[in-house]
């Protein structure tokens, strides 16, 4: 269908489930106005007939079948829209009304409306009307048709996808033109050319679970304890309130995929945080990528442990498509936490080239592969179910990329466990086609934590008053209304190790035990020249604004001190072997 004299768009809307008709021009009588509940409906026979105290409108459907097929038999509400003028060729339309509008401006959104039914409708030859799942072009268009008086639709909600990775390198994903050849990520790259990349994004923690903590509260980690792996893996505090609870009174199933870190014991668990639907493993950073066979640090259904075969990435992959298929009918969040590319360095042997002559890089590389494939498969399901369009999908890695598993972050300095940029600043995509375009790049400075305010914008929903959110909605900075978020970003993994960082601006204030040192982010990404001594005032005066922060955050929960104390000297004895093998595996599992 080619017609360009689409002149009345019939919406319906059942409950969840939106049809929408494109009729012929004679399929509607001109002069309807917005429906009221007493109106009178009936859908019998090939007609539906519209009806209330001022007017009776009768639509010749003439294809009751379609009606049946898309099942839209029954409607709590109908809305009927027209634009009687609605005229593609004609000059008038350049014309302003009284509301200063062009029928131009009000064609935009059945122009774009087209273009999204063009493909199906040429599927559909002939067929007078056409129906699908398009939940985004009732937004568009009740935004859009202002020369349309006292008219309002209801608003579908958008699905919330994140998919988080764990210490993929920033240059990791071929998109970025730093990486280097032996990385190939088609799937994630074909996402981010679609999505806005964010340039700035950042994550709160430079290791695994505090991160997962500020994303999943919206608030500084530090707030409530956490600043280091074991403390967040130790379990988040039962009185903060995680996004999936917060989700909950607007209607959304939520589900958990893959590593949690956010505690060990039952009372942390994903399903008593608010997700309905949890498959994956609880504590530690770490999960065999093969062997599921330790009961002690089992995978979970649910509350219940599983015994479970297959390669992990591939197996969680599986479980978001599944979760996908199964709540496409309903606003869905759904987390997936890949413990892709974590150690331990593990991938179907037939994956694992040798390319670079380093076997660690290498079997990292068929890891990613397998990641990559992930994103390209819950991307692939999105849309086969037609609901990509109004999905707000996030893709980013929870810290920076791992010495240990051979990572590249260039052009950035530093790995994960670091606070240079090589261990904070991370992949960052966002994709939300119904809100705004994708192809683009945004440099407005954000991070995780911003997540969680944006899930609830993007939701039509508040924020908490009763945990404030220290994080920020970023939609006003990828639709370009604003180009500042916050005016700093605070790291700290409080005093055992003395690391701490803010970023300022372009300035950035990187400081370990005694050293503080200073870059201009602008001029140097990198972080190759420190430029503290040149700049003391900016060193002052930032060293002030994180200790006032740090003074507003709680005491660690492992007890350990909350700055770095240079007169508590060092450990009054060498470690012993043990100790030693003990420290190694704690940090393998950060
Ligand atoms: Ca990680």
């Amino acid at each position: 269908m080619d017609r360009t004299d689409i002149l009345r768009v019939l919406m319906l809307e059942r409950t969840k489930q939106i049809g929408l008709c494109v009729v012929d021009s004679g399929d509607i009588r001109r002069g309807t106005e917005q429906t009221r509940p007493d109106d009178q409906f009936d859908s019998s026979q090939d007609n539906v007939t519209l009806s209330n105290d001022r007017h009776t409108m009768t639509f010749n459907l003439s294809a009751s079948s379609v009606i049946a097929q898309t099942q839209v038999i029954i409607f709590e509400q109908l809305q009927v829209i027209t634009a009687p003028e609605l005229d593609f060729n004609k000059a008038s339309h350049h014309e302003k009304n009284e509301n200063n509008t062009t029928m131009q401006d009000a064609l935009r959104p059945a122009n774009r409306l087209k273009t999204c039914f063009t493909s199906l409708i040429s599927t559909r030859d002939g067929n007078e009307f056409v129906t699908m799942r398009l939940r985004h072009v009732l937004k568009t268009l009740t935004l859009s048709l202002i020369v349309i008086p006292s008219f309002a639709l209801a608003e579908e909600k958008p699905n919330i996808v994140i998919i988080l990775t764990d210490d993929q390198g920033y240059a990791d994903v071929s998109y970025n033109p730093h990486s280097p050849p032996e990385v190939s990520t088609p799937n994630i790259d074909a996402l981010a050319h679609s999505s806005m990349i964010c340039t700035q994004g950042y994550t709160s923690g430079h290791v695994c679970s505090p991160t997962r903590a500020g994303l999943m509260t919206g608030r500084y980690q530090q707030r409530f304890g956490i600043y280091t792996a074991g403390e967040g893996g130790s379990g988040v505090p039962l009185d903060e309130v995680f996004l999936s609870e917060r989700l909950k009174p607007a209607g959304y199933v939520s589900g958990a995929l893959g590593k949690w870190h956010l505690g060990l014991t039952e009372e942390y668990h994903a399903m008593n945080r608010g997700f309905d639907e949890f498959y994956g493993f609880m504590g530690r950073g770490a999960h065999p990528y093969f062997d599921h066979s330790d009961m002690n640090h089992p995978i979970y259904r649910g509350l219940t442990p599983i015994k479970e075969e297959g390669y992990l990435t591939t197996r969680i992959t599986e479980e978001a498509v599944d979760f996908i298929g199964r709540h496409k009918d309903e606003p869905f969040f759904l987390y997936v936490a890949y413990n892709a590319v974590h150690s331990p360095p593990e991938a179907p042997e037939e994956d694992i080239k040798q390319v670079t002559g380093d076997e660690t890089r290498d079997t990292l590389m068929a890891m990613i592969k397998h990641l990559d494939m992930g994103v390209g498969e819950i991307v692939h399901s999105l849309k086969k179910h037609n609901i990509f369009e109004n999905t707000l999908l996030i893709f980013l890695t929870d810290n920076g990329g791992s010495g240990t598993m051979h990572a590249n972050n260039a052009p950035l300095r530093g790995f994960k466990q670091m606070d240079y940029e090589g261990g904070i600043h991370v992949p960052f995509i966002v994709s939300w086609p119904a809100e705004f375009n994708g192809g683009k790049k945004c440099d407005v400075a954000m991070w995780s934590i911003d997540l969680f305010a944006t899930a609830l914008d993007a939701a039509g929903l508040p924020m908490p008053k009763d945990k404030p959110l220290d994080g920020t909605s970023i939609l006003p900075a990828l639709r370009g209304d604003t180009d500042i978020l916050h005016n700093e970003l605070y790291w700290s993994s409080a005093g055992a190790k003395g690391k701490w960082a803010i970023r300022s601006g372009d300035w950035k204030l990187v400081a370990e035990k005694n050293r503080i040192e200073l870059f201009d982010l602008e001029k140097d990404l990198s972080e190759t020249t420190d430029v503290a001594a040149k700049n003391p005032k900016v060193v002052t005066e930032l060293t002030s604004k994180y200790n006032a922060w740090l003074d507003e955050m709680a005491n660690p929960i492992s007890k350990q001190e909350k700055r770095w104390n240079p007169d508590a000297g060092a450990p009054a004895k060498k470690m012993s072997k043990e100790e030693k093998k003990a420290a190694r595996e704690k940090r393998k599992n950060e």
